[in-house]
């Protein structure tokens, strides 16, 4: 197979960018260029550009990477070009997948190897909004949601302010370099799996500016704007199988494709202080406000991130490597079920936050986008970096369950899974790693946890982790329900506590 991807050689029925390229203005700067930004905010703005004639060149879209050059190295040889497969599975359970390419990332940057281009694009006069999606850790913040001054990255980034390591330096120092050139204003906006994210990107962008320069910081306070919203598509990681399924349809290699559900959803607070692409031509949800954000935030965040974590650990003990696989454990289906309906579902105050949406309806599309056989998404992808997931995954569903004096057993057992998941030795005996940025810490809290005998007190210690259990962790009602939980993980299996369930 040629390569790389040429827009000439593709086949007929392969849908490709219907605008001209060469005419692109990059007007959205963003931050973490994976799977996930290229089959969301990627779709999203194409179809933005291909419906807004002249004005929808402005966005064109630059892509940055903060660590590694992987994603510039694959792309910039086919010009920033790649195919989004959407795949679903047909009634016999046979993948069906539709490809587009997509045409709206026309540049590629990596941090590392030149700091003064990215902020630079930031500083760019055709430069409009600034995006993320730089997973939780990226932000660098604490439980409380205070930028961590402490970290070596951030303090590095205070004092060399012409090469930054982190988003939110760049951010700063970029926006700095803006207001030093008399340029206006921009929107930032997050699309990571947090609460109240662009009210969080605010607050740690304004406190690093006020470290560096307190008028800095007025100026971004009074000139930029936060966009919050949530973000909704499940984006498994590229295989090499899946290279050479596309290469076989293309007749040509794309160096890195990227597979997705065809469900796709975006809530997005309408707060762009110089303008935004037609998203709403995308199927976009544009809010007037962060309240309006809030309630599919809370039900996604709650229901689909903590359904897929629940379900996440409890799979890769069990050694259900997909999901897919796992939803075919019929104890398992039956207790994702549950763990919405009758733990979840109550906290979200949905009929009077989202009155049109019908949640039984709404859970079983959820179980079935979890099914699907076509997209191979891996236990082991979402049980990475527990430590910053479960707060909002989990944990404040729990608060507000326990607030109500609502029982918690399901939720629970997500969490005895994540603790249970710690071990890093699967029911079959396999070893895995455990990908957390707080990985030494867990290590060591799970040593200490292993000396004891006592299942109690094994998960009472395992409890008290503060970084990650904060207000919760002396909590003798998450003690009740965890503790039995860990207790028949580790005496009986992942299975056989399900079916006892
Ligand atoms: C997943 C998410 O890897 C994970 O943590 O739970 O990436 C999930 O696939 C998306 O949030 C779905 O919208």
């Amino acid at each position: 197979m040629s390569g790389p991807l040429r827009l000439a050689a593709l086949p007929a029925d392969v849908a490709r960018p219907r605008y001209d390229r060469d005419r692109l203005r990059i007007g959205i700067v963003h931050f973490g260029a994976g799977a996930f930004a290229r089959a969301h905010l990627g779709l999203a703005t194409e179809i933005a550009i291909e419906a807004g004639g002249d004005a929808g060149l402005a966005w064109g879209i630059a892509g940055v990477s903060l660590r590694d050059p992987a994603t510039r190295d694959a792309l910039a040889p086919q010009d920033g070009l790649y195919t989004l497969v959407e795949r679903a599975a047909d009634a016999a359970g046979a993948p069906r997948s539709t490809l587009r390419v997509i045409g709206a990332w026309r540049e590629f940057l990596v941090a590392p190897e030149d700091p003064g281009a990215v902020l630079a694009r930031i500083a760019h006069d055709d430069t409009r909004i600034v995006s993320l999606t730089v997973t939780e850790k990226g932000y660098l913040a604490d439980p409380q949601r205070r930028l961590r001054f402490e970290h070596a990255d951030i303090a590095h980034d205070l004092a060399h302010p012409q090469s930054p390591r982190t988003a939110v330096g760049f951010l700063a120092h970029g926006l700095a370099l803006r207001r030093a050139h008399g340029l206006p204003g921009v929107t930032l906006m997050s699309l990571d799996n947090l609460p109240t994210n662009g009210a969080l990107l605010r607050g740690l962008v304004l406190e690093f500016a006020t470290r560096i320069d307190p008028p800095l910081a007025a100026w971004i306070d009074a000139q930029c704007s936060f966009a919050g919203s949530i973000v909704d598509r499940i984006v498994p990681r590229t295989t090499a199988a899946d290279r050479d399924e596309i290469a076989v349809r293309l007749h040509q290699r794309d160096a890195w494709p990227v597979i997705a559900e065809p469900y796709f959803e975006w809530a997005l607070e309408d707060r762009f202080v110089a303008g935004r692409p037609d998203w709403a031509r995308a199927g976009v949800r544009l809010v007037a406000g962060a309240s309006d954000v809030a309630a599919w935030e809370r039900l996604k965040l709650r229901m689909v991130n903590g359904s897929h974590s629940s379900l996440a650990y409890l799979g890769v003990v069990a050694g259900w490597s997909t999901v897919d696989a796992a939803l075919r454990q019929p104890a398992l289906r039956a207790h994702l079920d549950a763990l919405l309906r009758d733990e979840v579902e109550p906290t979200l105050d949905a009929a009077r936050t989202l009155p049109d949406l019908d949640l039984a309806k709404y859970r079983a599309g959820l179980l079935e986008r979890f099914a699907n056989p076509a997209l191979a998404h891996r236990t082991a992808q979402i049980a990475m970096d527990g430590s910053q997931k479960l707060p909002q995954r989990l944990l404040d569903t729990v608060r507000d369950r326990l607030a109500a004096g609502a029982p918690i057993a399901r939720l629970a057992l997500g969490i005895a899974g994540w603790l249970h998941f710690l071990r890093g030795i699967d029911e079959q005996g396999r070893t895995y790693p455990i990908d957390d940025p707080q990985a030494a810490a867990l290590a060591a809290l799970h040593a200490s946890a292993e000396s004891l005998i006592d299942g109690r007190a094994r998960a009472a210690r395992l409890l008290a982790y503060a970084p990650v259990f904060g207000d919760l962790a002396g909590s003798a009602e998450l003690l009740d329900a965890v503790a039995p939980a860990l207790t028949a993980l580790r005496e009986f299996g992942v299975l056989p506590t399900l079916q006892r369930r």
